[in-house]
């Protein structure tokens, strides 16, 4: 249901990463196809552009994101049930995918309160802030459903099954800060500090060397499922394509030299050439 004529996703270019804020407020920026295909389009845009290093995921007002939009799902409207299994399929597990495997880092601000799916979007992202007051909604089984955008997933990898399984069964919520001492995301801050917290961070993650990021994204994840011995291995494997990058060189060197690095790619062609 669209009820607005400005776009549902306002991409801004900020210094050297793309900002995404998901712009639906009043319903507290609640998923539809349109708001779907304004994620992928952005995170289209950011791929494709090289001055963009990383992308910072938000929402605008007072919510960042609560789930799907139900109004698109009202029983007295609908001829018969839907068919959820084809919208998780064809929007959620898309996102999250893309998400996942995106090329870049990709931080979330939750910059109010996150519900069902919206929580699914901000824990799929690599570094994830919220307001210390922002709540965490689980919601799904309120309404009849069970977690999806890679919620369950997440939410037992990072609580553990004891905290996961109440959460989830009783569709519970989490403060911001509640989310950060269980272990659920990086940070909680102040939430009039959050939009600058989490821009500088991005920031931060744009200048950095992005191939090492990229490996040490992968290899952080690889953790998770595989013995120590494997996970040896694969930081042998990782450290050597690493030493073989400029940005080694480069991190190397201005150590050596007392100067900040300045890794490759980090700033335009406008500043190289100053
Ligand atoms: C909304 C929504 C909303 C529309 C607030 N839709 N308008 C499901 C189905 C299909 C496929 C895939 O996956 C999923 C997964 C899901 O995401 S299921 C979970 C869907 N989300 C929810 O169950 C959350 C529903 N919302 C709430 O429980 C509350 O609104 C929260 C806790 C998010 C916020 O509560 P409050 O801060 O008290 O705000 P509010 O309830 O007054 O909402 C403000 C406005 O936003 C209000 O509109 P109105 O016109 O009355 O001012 C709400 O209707 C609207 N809104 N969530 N999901």
């Amino acid at each position: 249901m669209t009820d607005q004529t400005e776009p549902s996703v306002v991409y801004d270019a900020g210094d050297g990463y793309a900002k995404l804020t998901l712009n639906r407020p009043k319903t507290l920026n609640a998923f539809t196809p349109d708001m779907h295909a304004g994620l992928m389009g952005g995170l289209a845009r950011a791929e494709a552009d090289p001055a963009c290093r990383a992308v910072l995921i938000t929402g605008s007002g007072r919510g960042f994101c609560a789930g799907q939009d139900l109004r698109d799902r009202d029983p007295r409207k609908m001829d018969g049930p839907p068919d959820l299994s084809d919208s998780v399929g064809r929007y959620y597990n898309t996102l999250v995918r893309r998400i996942r495997e995106f090329d870049k880092p990709v931080t979330c601000a939750v910059n109010g309160v996150a519900a069902g799916a919206g929580i699914g979007i901000a824990l799929a992202c690599d570094i994830t802030l919220a307001g210390e007051d922002a709540p965490l909604a689980i919601g799904f089984s309120r309404i009849g459903l069970v977690p999806d955008a890679g919620t369950s997933w997440t939410l037992t990898r990072r609580l553990g099954e004891a905290r996961a399984m109440g959460l989830a069964l009783t569709g519970g919520r989490l403060s911001g800060r509640e989310a950060a001492d269980w272990g659920l995301i990086w940070r909680a801050v102040p939430g009039e500090d959050l939009a600058t917290e989490a821009e500088n961070l991005t920031a931060q993650l744009a200048r950095g060397p992005a191939q090492a990021l990229r490996l040490t994204r992968n290899a952080i994840r690889a953790a998770a499922d595989q013995p120590l011995d494997d996970q040896l291995e694969l930081e042998r494997g990782y450290q050597g394509q690493a030493g073989r990058s400029p940005d080694y060189a480069e991190g190397v060197l201005a150590f050596l030299e007392k100067r900040k690095p300045c890794f490759a790619g980090a700033h335009d062609e406008a500043e190289h050439s100053k």
